[in-house]
């Protein structure tokens, strides 16, 4: 195989293997994620230098308005496309919300690779029930659904480059959705940007690895942790253990001129542990099937306020 240099003297495509068009798509939507939200990039770093072995993700997460098109479908097929799986649908009635979860095939991971290419993550993707929104809410929604004309049949496009596939809204239009819904308002201004990605705490293999080290190490170290609940989210079956930043947030010009700030993502820490069944292998025999699958959505519930008013204000006092 013949490999051409770039014009900046790297090679294209990279050395590595399982460089394919798939995991190029994941790493763009990566880069465009952490590029906007340092506390995601800090906090990703920290773990990365601390453990001394590759960092994985459990699953990534998007957000999106359910109006024919726009909602979970938008960035779903493209997973479906290539070879994920759909599985379970969770649903927050006082949220206003829905959400289904894909999981991976199977693909040769790259040696060495971590990240993106690492073990292939989950997707978690959820939409919000346009139709159960006050008529001003529905309205305003549906106009920059309108604006976006074809835009999402390029949702994943859209997330990759980081764009808005709408023109920005006006501060009072801003304001008026978080007052009914703040994952509406954070749609509104975000669009198909990644939601949060979640480094798997049972495949680090340090210290870290155990996810209340984990959230200790990142709160000694300035960052805050969603407190909902208890910064500790636990499953009732005991064997799912989820924790998060809180969302960074960022400086808004909004259509109108004003500037505020808006939340922006965060980032997840996921623990799975191992299920009654499998308790008597021996840890170097248990991979990720012999452990706790799927979301849960109490945990899930607690986790969607990672981009509230209430944990960011919490977060600056
Ligand atoms: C998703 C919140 C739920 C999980 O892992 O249960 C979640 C969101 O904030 O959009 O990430
Ligand atoms: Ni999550």
């Amino acid at each position: 195989v013949s490999k051409s240099k770039s014009t900046n003297g790297s090679l294209f495509p990279p050395p590595s293997s399982g460089y394919s068009f798939f995991r190029g798509v994941l790493l763009s939507m990566e880069q465009a994620y952490l590029n906007r939200n340092p506390t995601a990039k800090s906090v990703l770093q920290l773990v990365r230098s601390t453990d001394d072995n590759p960092v994985y993700y459990d699953h990534i997460a998007y957000r999106t308005f359910g109006i024919d098109g726009h909602g979970i479908d938008s960035i779903s097929k493209f997973f479906l496309d290539f070879g994920y799986t759909q599985r379970d649908e969770l649903s927050f009635p006082k949220k206003k919300l829905k959400a289904l979860w894909f999981s991976p095939p199977d693909d040769p991971v790259v040696k060495g690779g971590f990240g993106v290419f690492g073990p292939l993550p989950r997707i978690f993707i959820s939409e919000l029930l346009v139709d159960q929104m006050s008529p001003q809410a529905q309205e305003i929604i549906k106009k920059y659904v309108g604006l976006s004309g074809h835009g999402h049949k390029h949702a994943v496009l859209s997330s990759a480059i980081g764009h808005l596939t709408w023109p920005r809204p006006s501060h009072s239009e801003f304001q008026q959705l978080a007052s009914e819904s703040e994952y509406a308002a954070w749609t509104l201004v975000n669009g198909y940007m990644v939601n949060h990605v979640t480094i798997s705490a049972h495949k680090l293999k340090c210290r870290l690895q155990n996810i209340q080290s984990l959230n200790e190490f990142i709160e000694k170290r300035g960052f805050s942790l969603n407190s909902e609940g208890g910064v500790l989210k636990v499953s009732p079956d005991g064997l799912l253990l989820q924790s998060s930043t809180v969302a960074d947030s960022m400086p808004f010009e909004f259509s109108d001129g004003v500037k505020a700030t808006v939340p922006c993502s965060y980032i997840e820490f996921a623990e799975r542990l191992v299920l009654p069944e499998y308790k008597n292998l021996p840890e170097h025999k248990v991979e990720e099937i012999h452990r706790r699958e799927g979301f849960e959505v109490d945990n899930a519930d607690k986790i969607f306020e990672s981009t509230s008013k209430d944990q960011l204000t919490r977060r600056v006092a």
